[in-house]
């Protein structure tokens, strides 16, 4: 397989992270690589000075149909749509498609756990990353959580573990499953890039649609689309609404069980909000898979916080509490972040749309926040939402930028408030991603005067 690579000629197209691993990872083992991004090389100066000198062909600033022509194999980041005129033309020419995920599963050789869902995927990957770490297996964990796991190939073996976190972008073109497969739910997102639910959910379906009698899926019980999968091999289910062959909550609600065994005392779950307590069911039923002991879950649960820019406490200060929830790109994300607080809140909210309804997001911050900083691209759209369900909601206004949107929820909270940004829409109007919009709340968070 690997030699099949020397002398490829590739097309990468993007080179932000998957980019760089990937064409590293090529080079490193004889292909012939063109790199094209729509990026200039001055935006690009990061990402090409990381290749260090590996020999390449850049095509930057904008893409040339020509490239395909030439190209044995196109491989495309996952944040290069379908439609891009590249892969259409290697669509018409009968050029093969792959991406860094599908070489990445041809070539491993530990099995893989991989997770994805519409939300909660990256806490769960993480979580399941602590229990194989407690567990004392060799486990690398990556994939959409934001670390690309090729170039990290050399170091595994027959017996490490990989724990993957996989987007319905990436799983969209893979004609291959992981041997665990984790939905932690199905609910609308990415519908500016999936035409219809129906498509978002076959794109999802991707991580069982190849597994074999051998392999595991696990799937939430109360999740209607979920429970539309027919995964071939075997099924183990979370719930927090009832009893399934899975975890589950008993004793009122008050213990995570696992195949009618007790495994912890919810109280002792670390992090806040319910779906968190779903997430820990999803990665308990997961690791069970996986054969993990008991012992291990119960020390990876008490001792995990969290991820960073997921519901993160960055300070507290003067009695309010400050809370960066940047992963928050979809209402329904908002919405769940929301529900995670009984204090007063104060609500930074915005950035790109998704064409997803607001309504019930919109019918939630009446409901429970006492004021909305508006901030980027659907700052109008959001304060419609609000005000048809409640054209008398004045207590909102409008920030410019990240400083601005802090200060603002600065002069409003008052002690034993939460200010939460959890914006509801992607970070793309005003940032790289979100982590860079995070790491922007955090340092306006740092600048404010105690
Ligand atoms: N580009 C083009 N032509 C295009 C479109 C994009 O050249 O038509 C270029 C852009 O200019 C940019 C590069 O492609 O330079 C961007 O590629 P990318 O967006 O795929 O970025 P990566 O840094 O490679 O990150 C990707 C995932 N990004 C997306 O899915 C949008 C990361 O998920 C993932 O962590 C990383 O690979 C490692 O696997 C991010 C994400 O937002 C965190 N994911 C979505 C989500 O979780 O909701 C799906």
């Amino acid at each position: 397989m690997l030699n099949g690579l020397r002398g490829q000629r590739a097309l990468v197209i993007g080179l932000a992270r998957e980019g760089v691993d990937l064409t590293r990872f090529l080079t490193g083992h004889g292909a012939r690589v063109t790199v094209t991004d729509t990026r200039s090389s001055d935006d690009l100066a990061e990402s090409v000075a990381r290749l260090d000198g590996a020999e390449v062909s850049y095509h930057l600033g904008g893409h040339q149909l020509t490239d395909v022509e030439q190209a044995d194999v196109v491989y495309a980041s996952p944040g290069v749509p379908p439609e891009n005129p590249l892969l259409v033309r290697a669509r018409q020419r009968g050029i093969r498609q792959s991406s860094l995920v599908e070489l990445f599963f041809q070539l491993c050789p530990a099995p893989i756990l991989g997770i994805t869902g519409s939300a909660g995927k990256s806490t769960t990957t993480s979580l399941l990353g602590e229990m194989f770490v407690a567990a004392g297996r060799q486990v690398f964990v990556g994939g959409n959580i934001g670390r690309p796991l090729l170039g990290k190939l050399e170091a595994m073996t027959e017996r490490s573990w990989v724990v993957m976190e996989l987007s319905s972008f990436q799983l969209e073109p893979l004609q291959i499953s992981p041997h665990i497969a984790l939905i932690t739910n199905v609910t609308p997102n990415h519908l500016d890039r999936h035409p219809t639910m129906e498509a978002y959910w076959a794109a999802k379906g991707q991580i069982l649609a190849h597994q074999s009698a051998h392999d595991w899926a696990v799937l939430n019980a109360d999740d209607e689309w979920s429970r539309r999968y027919a995964p071939p091999g075997n099924v183990l289910q979370f719930s927090l609404e009832r009893v399934v062959d899975g975890a589950y909550l008993g004793d009122h609600e008050r213990c995570v069980m696992l195949q009618s065994e007790p495994v912890i005392e919810t109280s002792e779950i670390p992090l806040r909000g319910r779906h968190n307590v779903a997430n820990v069911l999803a990665a308990v039923a997961a690791a069970r898979a996986a054969g993990i002991p008991k012992a291990a879950m119960q020390a990876a649960i008490r001792g995990f916080n969290g991820v960073a820019h997921r519901l993160q406490t960055v300070a507290e200060r003067n009695g309010v509490t400050w809370v960066d929830d940047s992963i928050a790109t979809a209402p329904e994300r908002s919405i769940a972040a929301l529900r995670a607080y009984h204090e007063p809140l104060v609500l930074i909210a915005g950035g790109r749309d998704k064409h997803l309804p607001m309504e019930e997001w919109a019918a939630l911050i009446v409901e429970r926040v006492r004021h909305v900083v508006l901030l980027g691209e659907m700052s109008d759209l959001v304060a419609e939402a609000i005000t048809r369900v409640k054209p008398t909601y004045h207590t909102m206004t409008r920030a410019h930028s990240m400083d601005e949107a802090v200060r603002q929820a600065e002069r409003v909270a008052t002690a034993g408030d939460v200010v939460l940004l959890s914006p509801g829409g992607t970070s793309y109007d005003m940032y790289h991603d979100f982590e860079e919009r995070g790491r922007a709340f955090q340092s306006a968070v740092e600048a404010l005067e105690s």
